[in-house]
């Protein structure tokens, strides 16, 4: 049985970026669907209070953040490689532009469009997600001027693929073209008949989506909550990989707290296990699953004292 178990829910975007990276890497893993909303009793003990999806866990060692869940699955499963040769570093500066500026589009757009009949609860979870009204009326007003944004990233895109390689950045998949599939999946996924109206006049784009999509998403077999929460309690951590020099002085043994910068912003508490410039890991102790390492990215999140 394979030891990666993905908590995710099939409409989630991020959730794809990581499930066509399995694909990429041919890969079986154990699929636990989760809430769409808070709630998720069986994943928070894991998190220690990360309220986003996906998360990814490995025995008792939990990985917050799809920066660090592709990054870790890249460790363990180093072929084929996220960064093939030439792609080095380009992969997790565009994650970031499709994860924030491009991501944002689609959430306005798809919203500002069904979202008088989005459920009550899923509007409230959102506006404790995000600390702001869900304002749908703004949303609407402001759609048409976010598909002109999409559009326009987009257009980047259809450049890039005009240029003749498979993919983005060559000949192979990597990080670059995950990440930048993700918000076309929103879109089409949220939205068809936007996506094709927007896409309509784009062609190597269309087409380079279709290749990454023909990655498929490996091998993934169910898995309940229950069954991976056990998993966690009956798995040690795994040893702790070395730490570098911190520019704050944070060293293993700390006690901190880690927080994302943007939303979802709730403080996960515990014992510095790890740090370094791309990973911090914190040890602690639950009641439900004994101890627990989780690791969290550092670009995009703050990690204080106490
Ligand atoms: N920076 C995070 C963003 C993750 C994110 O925004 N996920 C969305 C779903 S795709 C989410 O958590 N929404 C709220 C929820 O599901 O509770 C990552 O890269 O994983």
């Amino acid at each position: 049985m394979s030891d990666i178990i993905l908590h995710h829910y099939p409409t989630s975007p991020y959730g794809e970026m990581v499930r066509m990276a399995l694909g990429l890497k041919g890969l079986a893993w154990n699929s636990v669907i989760q809430s769409n909303m808070m709630p998720r009793p069986h994943l928070t003990p894991l998190t220690g209070g990360y309220r986003r999806i996906p998360v990814m866990q490995i025995g008792a060692d939990v990985y917050c953040d799809t920066q660090i869940i592709l990054r870790e699955i890249d460790r363990r499963f180093p072929d084929p490689p996220l960064e093939p040769a030439g792609q080095e570093g380009l992969g997790w500066a565009l994650r970031h532009w499709a994860g924030t500026t491009f991501f944002q589009a689609c959430v306005g757009i798809i919203f500002g469009t069904i979202g008088e009949h989005v459920p009550k609860a899923f509007i409230e979870d959102r506006e404790k997600l995000s600390g702001r009204p869900f304002d749908v009326a703004a949303m609407k007003a402001a759609a048409p001027m976010l598909m002109d944004q999409w559009r326009a990233q987009a257009a980047w895109i259809e450049a890039r693929a005009a240029g003749g390689s498979a993919f983005l950045l060559g000949d192979r998949p990597g990080l670059a073209d995950l990440a930048c599939a993700m918000p076309f999946w929103f879109l089409r996924s949220g939205l068809a008949p936007v996506f094709e109206q927007l896409t309509a006049a784009m062609p190597h784009a269309r087409a380079w989506f279709a290749r990454v999509e023909a990655l498929g998403h490996g091998a993934p077999q169910e898995m309940t909550p229950e069954a991976a929460l056990e998993i966690a309690r009956a798995a040690t951590p795994a040893p702790a990989l070395p730490s570098d020099p911190e520019p704050q002085g944070f060293a293993p043994g700390d006690r901190v707290t880690v927080m994302a910068d943007d939303y979802g912003r709730d403080p996960i508490a515990g014992v510095v296990q790890h740090c370094s410039a791309n990973r911090i890991a914190l040890a602690r102790d639950t009641a439900e699953a004994g101890a627990v390492v989780t690791h969290f990215p550092r670009a995009g999140f703050f990690v204080a004292r106490g």
